[in-house]
């Protein structure tokens, strides 16, 4: 078989020719020879099908259609399912029954049944169904499931309402369609977290976290959480929940953050246990919000599903905005979209600029497991911000409500969904939809003029061309403008200005004087802005006074990275910019957690990343030695107000998660890492002996270790939590992230010979290995080592645990930005992936998309 005819493409969907109607699972657990019976009932749609089943590394032991054992000329069999003939299938419903056998201690991937610390559990989606039984494993295939789990485990779990629960049996009945990627079983001796929640119509829902022994006492955060979730959606979109139990169980081995089984989410420990001990601040505001992103999908994903797996962002891309619109409602808004901003650029943008760059919504794929992506999910997420500036905000729910309406309990397109919009606003969505068709980020180039009290604005917009797709046509752009006068007053109220074409202007007029634009407000469309050089905005003036906080943010970002840039080519830092971070210092009206962001500094990746988009190639040493000398130059300039300021915003009382006390913490801690510059770590020395929560202890354990003096305190965490998994996570990835470059391959060396590591552990083998590449300059030696100790890492992992070894391969994906030298480092690295004997379908098309 060639490479190419594992291409699936969109363009090829066909309905599938049967309908079924129910399904009922028989497990008998054991971890060496699980048994799994499964009967549906099939309605043929159209005459003569045969009957298509997918099914990986099963042991068939049985085959019948309504209790007639089928012959084995009946049937074909093959590495990636079975075909029933048309010839042995009745014309109307019938029930298949199978009967298969399965090893999950086995299962080292971590997709089907297997195996996490003696618990059984399962991640289904996208196409892990078919490691359990015989089954039409698509999305667009929903079904009721009736499951039935016999094993010694005490506790013994499924989707939907439990109906029968004696000792060593359990079952449950789904009442709600669901295509099989969110069938879910756990079994284990767990303890639940309990509470209960009253919906909307007064409906009692009794809620359960699950964990090991011992971990029950650290899910008290997650369960408010889920109850914040459950009535945000409510009260925001409307949404009740539709079954009388939500379980969620946490699990220490598990590829990627959570997935939205029905009534059973299963969740990676590490997004769900927490105390002040063990979690940091953005831990628990990550927690938050994965909980509300699992939950949000009961909706957004689960009742209204996916027709295929080219429609992920349709539930991904909502489901983040969601989620993203509800840690904006819990916490600050504002500094949630700086965010969530900073993470769209660091991991979008990135991924968009190189050769991984795809649609929101592709149109071909070898392993969908590639695609879960930054441009799906968070790329998507925008796509759905955009909507609703176009739409408006009743508009957005008007169109929401008709979405929920009009499709609930179907398997839906981005077409059903811009449709939905379309008839709700009577918009014309036609361009827009290259959105969702069109890969790259837009470069919006903007020019200013002023004359007789009227005020032009010109955007020209250009995207490159990307892998497969050459010359693009404008998109639809949402660009939300405010004008200052100057002394910072708003001269209009923020405008959305609708550009639909390759260049356009938009006139203000009857103004007294030359407006200051602040463009693109609130980030409304994920685009790059370039100003024309002949009048650059004065971002020091917007960074003073801005009203709206995000473009302050992005004034001081611009300022930074300018500065940087100069200095990574030799120059000094720029005045200006270190003035307007020490009038922001001594601002006392501005919200601490928004300082923060704006003192942080852009990371060196991102400076890279800047380097790269204006033409040049970036040199990490000197981006290294440029980012350390503004830092240092920052807080020589404003010692005095930075140690004021660490020392004002030291929290007292006991800790708490909650925005404010964590905001003044993330100010404080970024005062002390600019004073670790020039107190040689002494200050992060006494608050790491001195902290008694786990956001001010690792922030001072990284900055010990950056400062050359970190191996006492690393010692001591180390004894401390050795017993602990998820800290021992922090501890891997800090000092790799946080020690100089030169000395981060030996220690990551070192590190993998530690007897805590758990390469096999999806958390323990990321914090290393992606804490090692986060060190830029580390990763990026010249000598090529880092590359190849990382390769061979993923050559490694590969045999075990592909799909993590190939969302883990895109470290390479920015071969393209740099000197040649690296260049072909990088690129030889690749190579000897794709060309090892027995690569995984996963690893092999990573690295064939990056060689290009
Ligand atoms: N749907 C989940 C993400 C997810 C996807 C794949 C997984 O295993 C391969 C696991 C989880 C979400 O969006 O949270
Ligand atoms: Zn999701």
């Amino acid at each position: 078989m060639t490479q190419n005819t594992l291409t699936k493409r969109l363009s090829d969907y066909q309905p599938y020719p049967f309908e079924l109607e129910m399904v009922r699972l028989d497990f008998r657990l054991d971890p060496d020879a699980t048994q799994v019976r499964a009967r549906m009932a099939m309605r043929p749609l159209r005459a003569a099908s045969a009957l298509e089943l997918d099914g990986e590394g099963l042991v068939l032991r049985k085959i019948a259609v309504d209790g007639r054992v089928l012959a084995a000329s009946e049937y074909t069999q093959s590495d990636t399912g079975l075909v029933i003939h048309a010839a042995a299938l009745p014309a109307q419903t019938f029930t298949l029954e199978t009967e298969v056998e399965i090893a999950p201690a086995a299962n080292t991937a971590l997709e089907g049944l297997y195996m996490s610390n003696g618990m059984y559990c399962t991640q289904c989606e996208a196409e892990g169904f078919r490691k359990i039984t015989y089954y039409p494993d698509r999305p667009d295939v929903m079904a009721r499931f009736h499951v039935t789990v016999a094993g010694d485990a005490p506790v013994l779990l499924s989707n939907g309402n439990p109906v029968a629960q004696e000792t060593g049996r359990a079952e449950w009945v789904d009442p709600w369609p669901k295509p099989a990627y969110l069938f879910a079983l756990v079994a284990g001796d767990l303890v639940a977290h309990s509470g209960s929640f009253t919906t909307m119509s007064g409906r009692e829902v009794a809620l359960n976290i699950w964990v090991r022994k011992g971990d029950e006492t650290r899910c008290a955060f997650a369960l408010e959480a889920l109850k914040r979730s459950m009535t945000w959606d409510e009260q925001v979109y409307g949404r009740e929940y539709d079954l009388d139990i939500f379980n969620i169980v946490a699990v220490d081995d598990f590829n990627m953050g959570a997935m939205e089984n029905k009534g059973l989410n299963i969740f990676n420990s590490k997004w769900v246990l927490a105390s002040p001990e063990t979690a940091t601040d953005s831990d628990y505001e990550r927690i938050e919000g994965i909980i509300a992103h699992e939950y949000f999908h009961n909706w957004t994903g689960n009742r209204i599903t996916c027709r295929d797996w080219f429609q992920l962002c349709l539930k991904e891309g909502l489901t983040v905005y969601r989620d993203q619109s509800f840690t904006a409602d819990m916490r600050l808004g504002p500094v949630k979209r700086i965010e969530d901003v900073s993470a769209l650029r660091a991991r979008q943008f990135r991924e968009d600029r190189g050769p991984l760059s795809h649609p929101p919504r592709p149109d071909h794929y070898k392993e969908i497991n590639n695609f879960y992506t930054a441009t799906v999910y968070e790329k998507g997420a925008e796509i759905v911000g955009m909507l609703r500036q176009l739409v408006g905000p009743q508009g957005y729910r008007d169109a929401l409500d008709l979405y929920f309406e009009r499709h609930d309990g179907q398997a839906c397109t981005i077409e059903d969904w811009l449709k939905v919009f379309e008839d709700s606003s009577g918009r014309d969505l036609r361009q827009f939809k290259h959105w969702y068709t069109d890969a790259g980020t837009p470069r919006l180039q903007v020019s200013d003029d002023f004359k007789d009290g009227t005020y032009t604005l010109e955007f020209t917009q250009k995207t490159d061309q990307t892998p497969g797709q050459g010359d693009k046509p404008a998109r639809h752009i949402p660009i939300a403008v405010g004008l200052l006068s100057d002394t910072g007053a708003d001269l209009i109220e923020t405008k959305i200005l609708e550009m639909t074409e390759p260049r356009q202007s938009f006139v203000f007029e009857g103004l007294s004087q030359r407006p200051v634009p602040s463009i693109l407000r609130g980030f409304s469309a994920p685009v790059v802005l370039e100003f024309d050089t002949g009048h650059p905005p004065d971002s020091a003036f917007l960074l003073a006074h801005d009203s709206d906080p995000f473009n302050r943010w992005e004034a001081g970002r611009r300022l930074a990275l300018q500065t940087v840039v100069a200095m990574a080519q030799g120059g000094a830092a720029d005045p200006s910019y270190v003035a307007a971070i020490g009038a922001l210092i001594k601002d006392g009206a501005a919200d601490p957690a928004f300082c923060a962001l704006c003192l942080a500094l852009p990371s060196e990746d991102q400076i890279a990343q800047a380097l790269h988009e204006a033409g040049k190639s970036p040199d990490p040493v000197a981006i290294h030695r440029a980012r350390e000398a503004l830092a240092t130059a920052l807080a020589n300039a404003h010692e005095d107000a930075l140690s004021a300021l660490y020392d004002a915003m030291a929290v007292s009382g006991p800790y708490r998660p909650d925005p404010e006390p964590a905001g003044q913490r993330s100010l404080r801690l970024a005062a002390l890492a600019l004073l670790r510059r020039i107190d040689g770590g002494a200050r992060a020395q006494a608050l790491f002996d001195a902290a008694d929560n786990m956001t001010e202890s690792l922030a001072a354990l990284g900055q010990v270790v950056a400062a050359g003096v970190g191996e006492a305190a690393l010692a001591t965490f180390r004894d401390r939590w050795q017993g602990d998994r998820l800290v021992m996570d922090k501890w891997f990835a800090i000092q790799l992230t946080a020690s100089a470059p030169d000395q981060a391959l030996s220690r990551a060396e070192k590190l993998v010979q530690d007897p805590l590591f758990d390469w096999k552990n999806p958390n323990r083998f990321r914090s290393l290995m992606s804490g090692f590449a986060a060190n830029h300059a580390g990763f990026h030696r010249v000598d090529g080592a880092g590359y190849r100790f990382y390769a061979d890492w993923l050559l490694r992992l590969d045999p075990l645990n592909p799909q993590v070894a190939a969302r883990m391969s895109t470290a390479f994906e920015t071969w393209a930005r740099y000197d040649l030298t690296r260049q072909s480092l990088m690129r030889a690295e690749l190579a000897r992936i794709a060309q090892t004997e027995g690569l995984s379908r996963d690893l092999s098309e990573m690295s064939a998309r990056m060689l290009g």
